[in-house]
């Protein structure tokens, strides 16, 4: 007897690696058909009649100015990098390979939007005028982060994956509910996550709560292909901008090492929020090329091949690329931003080393607005029992 299977909806097949790849071993670099891209990998700038004109006003000068923010966040990321490598911070998250998608969203917010970060966001930091140094105290162990999320726009680092898009959710519900939507001084919500975080129920509940309140919420998903050793295709089988479809609101998969598609898709998303047409997501389509974190060893889960073949994508080569031979800038301008970075890092480093230890009491201090009975017995007793070891007062 033959079972009739019609009545099942045809489902295009999800982009997938080609199977060479799948072969050797490789995957992830599949970026499928629905890409946004308006600068390729090799340096040209290709028309994209969809979205060119979010970008019409970048000149020169201002792709120049993108270059030097990625250049400068990456330089301060190895610098970070080597200064958790000689025993100056606890850890760090290098943000590697993910500069354009980073640099492309934060400089298309505006001063009244509010941003979501997890805790790999520093070339979004950068862009809300948060200083690379202010960020070394999380990894310092000196403080959870020391920057002002309302003078920023910027909110503190979460490390609870995915736990910012409620969050971030409930403050575009607050936006909307107090009339900052629609109007000449609207602003939008911008929530970063990564491709694991997709799998975290707090991620599905605020796409729901969002999507029914409308909420003027752009959930920026930075698929970087891993999620410390757990690939891609553990988490979904579907691409993950489709999963928005079935949220009710738009989705779009924007090339993540593409500075200019970035902000292009960026900019045109947050003013679909602030105008009331929100929420959206983008998935932002990148690649980790260091470690998840200081603590992690990529090379025991993935093979070396699948870096080299994301190299041949990095975000800076190709503005370096199509700024020399698509614009004629010359080496003056690479030498400034070289320059301009190595005085970053020197700064960077100085700050860090010079950084003061906190006492053993701030370990308790701020933990809530008003004064608890409970928790000076606690800091008291921890103090005396730390001053019973020698040199433990200081
Ligand atoms: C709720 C929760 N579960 C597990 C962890 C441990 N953890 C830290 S990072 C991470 C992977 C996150 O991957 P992804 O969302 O892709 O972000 P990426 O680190 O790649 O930027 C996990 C599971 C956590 N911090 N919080
Ligand atoms: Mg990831």
């Amino acid at each position: 007897m033959s079972v009739p299977h019609d009545w099942i909806p045809a489902v295009d097949a999800p982009p997938g690696p080609p199977r060479e790849h799948v072969l050797a071993g490789l995957r992830g670099t599949d970026e499928g058909p629905d890409l946004v891209q308006l600068l390729t990998p090799e340096g040209e700038r290709i028309a994209c009649p969809a979205y060119d004109a979010h970008v019409a006003d970048v000149d020169t000068a201002a792709l120049q100015a993108l270059y030097r923010d990625m250049v400068l966040v990456r330089r301060a990321d190895r610098e970070a990098t080597a200064l958790q490598r000689q025993g100056e911070l606890g850890l760090w998250v290098p943000l590697l390979g993910q500069e354009a998608a980073q640099i492309g969203a934060g400089r298309a917010l505006r001063a009244g939007d509010m941003a979501f970060p997890s805790y790999r966001e520093h070339g979004v930091a950068w862009c809300r005028g948060v200083d690379p140094t202010e960020l070394l105290g999380i990894f310092r162990g000196t403080d959870h982060g020391g920057w002002d999320p309302v003078a920023t726009g910027f909110h503190l680092y979460t490390i609870v994956i995915g736990n910012q898009c409620l969050n971030a959710t409930g403050y575009a519900m607050g936006q909307r509910f107090d009339g900052r939507v629609g109007g000449p001084e609207a602003e939008a919500t911008m929530c970063f996550f990564g491709d694991g975080a997709t799998s975290q129920g707090d991620v599905h509940e605020g796409f729901v709560w969002a999507a029914v309140y409308d909420a003027p919420v752009v959930f920026y998903c930075q698929n970087n292909q891993w999620a410390i050793s757990e690939p891609n295709e553990r988490q979904t089988r579907v691409p993950l901008y489709r999963r928005a479809q079935g949220y009710g609101f738009p989705g779009i998969r924007v090339d993540g090492n593409d500075v200019l598609a970035c902000l292009a898709v960026s900019r045109w998303a947050l003013e679909e929020c602030r105008s009331g047409n929100g929420p959206v997501l983008i998935e932002a389509f990148t690649y980790r090329m260091d470690a998840h974190t200081t603590s992690d060893d990529p090379s025991r889960y993935r093979l070396a091949d699948e870096l080299e073949l994301w190299k041949l994508k990095d975000p800076l080569e190709r503005v370096r690329v199509h700024l020399v031979r698509g614009l004629g800038v010359g080496n003056d301008f690479f030498d400034e931003v070289a320059a301009d970075s190595d005085a970053l890092a020197a700064r960077l480093r100085a700050h860090c080393l010079a950084m003061p230890q906190p006492g053993p009491e701030r370990i308790f201090s701020h933990v809530y607005a008003e004064p608890s009975p409970e928790l000076d017995a606690q800091r008291d007793a921890y103090l005396a029992y730390h001053a019973s070891f020698e040199g433990g007062a200081e």
